[in-house]
């Protein structure tokens, strides 16, 4: 039997990021990808490349759930970018209508397109009803600092510690990206599985941030744990995989780099 990875996320529509990046990611892993859309994001070149973003409406995500579920035997999960509180409900519901051994939640906060009020309804709906569904969580510094609601995460000492606030909120494992925010010349993220925190590094390319280089980081964890892996096992793997993204980053006519594999 292949195994299978599934993901309820939005689509970016420059292939960059988003459900596209995660299907990448599963079919370079070897593992079948099944996936839902949430919401469509497509970049406006006409206006600075600000983010476009339309929400789909719950029951057409309700019946993508449905027809994944029903035609896959689905026992893990990517969650990532929903967008709207009636979505992070409609997807919670359908969530909790079978059993996980593995949610994996990307918590893709603020979406620029939103108005930011949306937003924070958005926040509180994602950690009130998504985070005690989730067992693996992977916030950045924006993200962690957020949720953990601690003001500035500077050292791995404050991401370690905004590890264990945020494992608080429901999810049994934590990996908090520094990537290229903490000082130094390493990416580095800090993983907590309830116990004990482990230091995974990798040497930082450049100090700008690659767009869909998050969504392809937790995707490869959702592959790696489809295909058996512990999670810690799935955790370092996965940042491989990003690494060799973001080494591989392609350019684009807009004005960041994507995640990408040249070959
Ligand atoms: O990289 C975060 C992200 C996730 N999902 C979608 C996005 C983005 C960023 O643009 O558009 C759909």
């Amino acid at each position: 039997m292949s195994k299978i990875a599934y993901v309820i996320a939005g689509s970016e529509a420059t292939g960059g990021a988003g459900l596209q990046a995660d299907l990448k990611t599963f079919e370079r892993l070897g593992v079948y990808g099944v996936g839902t859309i949430t919401c469509i994001v497509s970049f406006d070149p006409k206006s600075d490349w600000g983010h476009r973003f339309v929400p789909i409406a719950g029951p057409v995500i309700a019946d993508q759930i449905e027809a994944a579920t029903a035609a896959h035997d689905l026992d893990v999960v990517k969650i990532g970018m929903l967008g709207t509180p009636d979505t992070v409900e409609t997807v919670a519901n359908a969530l909790k209508k079978q059993p996980w051994r593995h949610v994996v939640v990307d918590p893709v906060l603020i979406c620029k397109g939103q108005e930011p009020g949306a937003a924070l309804d958005t926040d509180n709906a994602l950690r009130s009803e998504i985070l005690p569904l989730a067992t693996v969580i992977t916030p950045n510094l924006f993200e962690a600092q957020t949720l953990s609601g601690m003001e500035t995460l500077e050292t791995i000492d404050d991401l370690a510690e905004a590890a264990r606030r945020i494992a608080d909120l429901g999810p049994r494992y934590v990996a908090v990206k520094g990537g290229t925010g903490l000082p130094g010349d390493e990416a580095i993220d800090v993983f907590f599985d309830g116990k004990d925190v482990t230091i995974l590094r990798a040497p930082k390319i450049g100090n700008e941030r690659v767009s869909g280089a998050g969504c392809v980081f937790a995707a490869a964890i959702t592959a790696e744990l489809a295909a058996g892996s512990s999670v810690l096992d799935a955790v370092g793997a996965a940042k491989d995989f990003a690494h060799a993204g973001i080494v591989g980053r392609i350019t684009t006519a807009a004005p960041f780099t994507a995640v990408g594999w040249q070959n």
